[in-house]
C-alpha cells in the first residue's frame, strides 16, 4: 500500500524518463501518475509508434538504451536493415527488433478495438515502469510542423514532427507547430482524475512546445491544471539560453517564446505555475520569474547520471512544501 503523495507528471520524452527515474528515487512512496504526450506519435509500416510512452515505459521499466533515451538496450536492426533492401521507406526513423515487438502488440491491440490507455496498460504489466502511465489522450493527435520551403507552393509545407525533428534535424525554420486533431480529443481515461486528486504535480524538462504544450492543448487538461488544489511545479528545460538536450529553441522560435528559463515560465503564465526551478546558471533570472506571481528556486538542472536526477526531483518537492505562494 503506497502511502506517499500522489504526483502528476504531464510528461514528454527523454528529458521527462530521467527526470521520472530521479523522482523514483526521491520519493519512493509516492503514487506517481504520467501523463504522457501522444501527438509525437507515428504509424511506420502499418505499426503504430509512441515514442514518448515507450521512452517512459523503457527508462523507468529499465530497457532504454541509456545513451540516446530512446528505443531498447541492446538493440538489433535485422528488420530495418531487410525494409531497407527491400526499399520500403522511410529509413530516417530508425526501428530496432526488439523495440519492433512493441508495436506490434500495440497495434495488435489497437486493430482489436482497444484504447492506447488499455494498449499502454498491458504494455506496462511487462515493463512495470512503477508509475502509472497514461497517454493524454485516447483520440488521435500528430503534431506536424510548418516549414519554410521555397519549392513549395506558397513557399511552405507541413510535415509531421517526427520528419522534422528526426530526418530534418529541425533544420528548416518552424512557421507554425500544430497538435492535429487535438481540438477534439478528449482527456484519456483517468487524467483529469489524477490531476484533481494530487497533492503535487511537476512539469520535468519536456520540451514546452511539443510535449508540454500538446498535452496542455488536450481541452480541459489545462484548466484542470490551473483549478487543481495541488501545486504546480516546473522545470525549466532551457538553461543559459539553450535546451538541455533537442532543438526546442527552434519550436520555441515557432510560438513566439524566447529560448530562456523566464520566458518559459512567462510562457506557462503564473496561472499555471506556482513554482520554477531554473538552473544555477540562470540564478539572475529568479527575480524576473518571481516577479510573475511563480516562487522560483536556482538550483542544479543538468540530470547527469540518476541521483543527479533525484535531487532535482527533491528540489521540485521542496518547491511544493513550500506551498502555494499566499
Ligand atoms: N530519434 C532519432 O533521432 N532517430 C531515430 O531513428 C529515432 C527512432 C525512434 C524509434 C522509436 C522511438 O520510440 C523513438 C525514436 N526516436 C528517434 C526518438 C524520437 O524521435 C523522440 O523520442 C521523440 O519523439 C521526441 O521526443
Amino acid at each position: 500500500m503506497t502511502t506517499g503523495p500522489r504526483i502528476a507528471v504531464p510528461a514528454g520524452g527523454v528529458g521527462a524518463a530521467r527526470f521520472l527515474r530521479g523522482l523514483r528515487i526521491a520519493a519512493p512512496d509516492a503514487q506517481i501518475t504520467v501523463i504522457g504526450n501522444t501527438a509525437d506519435d507515428i504509424t511506420l509500416f502499418g505499426l503504430r509508434v509512441c515514442p514518448d510512452l515507450d521512452t517512459v515505459m523503457y527508462t523507468l521499466g529499465g530497457g532504454i538504451a541509456e545513451d540516446q533515451g530512446w528505443g531498447r538496450a541492446d538493440e538489433s536492426f535485422h528488420v530495418a536493415e531487410e525494409l531497407a533492401v527491400y526499399g520500403a521507406g522511410p529509413d530516417w526513423f530508425t526501428l530496432g527488433d526488439r523495440d519492433l515487438a512493441t508495436h506490434v502488440i500495440r497495434t495488435q491491440m489497437l486493430s482489436a478495438g482497444y484504447p492506447l490507455s488499455a494498449v499502454t496498460a498491458a504494455l506496462c504489466e511487462r515493463w512495470s515502469p512503477g508509475v502509472s502511465l497514461l497517454p493524454m489522450s485516447d483520440d488521435r493527435v500528430e503534431t506536424h510542423v510548418v516549414i519554410e520551403d521555397a519549392g513549395a507552393p506558397g513557399g511552405q509545407r507541413a510535415v509531421h514532427f517526427q520528419e522534422y525533428w528526426v530526418r530534418l534535424h529541425a533544420r528548416p525554420r518552424a512557421i507554425d507547430v500544430v497538435p492535429v486533431g487535438v481540438e477534439d480529443a478528449k482527456p484519456g481515461p483517468g487524467v483529469l482524475e489524477a490531476i484533481a486528486t494530487a497533492d503535487v504535480v511537476l512539469l520535468p524538462p519536456s520540451n514546452p512546445v511539443v510535449s508540454i504544450g500538446t498535452i496542455l492543448a488536450v481541452p480541459g487538461i489545462r484548466a484542470a491544471l490551473t483549478d487543481t488544489a495541488a501545486p504546480v511545479i516546473g522545470v525549466s528545460p532551457i538553461v543559459g539560453g539553450a535546451p538541455v538536450r533537442g532543438m526546442a529553441d527552434r519550436l520555441l522560435e515557432a510560438i513566439g517564446v524566447e529560448s530562456t528559463a523566464a520566458a518559459v515560465a512567462r510562457h506557462y503564465g503564473p496561472e499555471l505555475l506556482d513554482g520554477w526551478l531554473v538552473d544555477e546558471r540562470d540564478g539572475g533570472l529568479v527575480d524576473d520569474v518571481a516577479a510573475l506571481g511563480i516562487a522560483c528556486r536556482a538550483v542544479p538542472l543538468m540530470m547527469s547520471d540518476p541521483q543527479a536526477a533525484a535531487q532535482m526531483a527533491r528540489a521540485a518537492m521542496d518547491l511544493a512544501g513550500a506551498g502555494r505562494p499566499a
